[in-house]
């Protein structure tokens, strides 16, 4: 499970892009947002570099981890 902090998602709206793309990228993965807390967590086969990646790709880029759990 990869844990991202994506300060640009701000909304449901942001939340349904941000999930298509990472299914775009790997229709088997699980993806889980925490709105409030700006958290989106994949569960997928692809590795953090590839996931960050997408997510900078749809708009969204994750904020460098401190202490993201991954
Ligand atoms: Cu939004």
């Amino acid at each position: 499970m990869h844990s991202f902090h994506v300060p640009g998602m701000t909304c449901g709206h942001c939340a349904s892009t941000i999930g298509r793309a990472l299914r775009t990228a790997d229709p088997a993965c699980e993806v889980e947002v925490a709105l409030p807390l700006r958290e989106v967590r994949v569960r997928s086969t692809e590795d953090r570099a590839t996931l960050a990646e997408v997510l900078a790709g749809a708009g969204y880029p994750p904020a460098p981890a401190a202490a993201a759990g991954q």
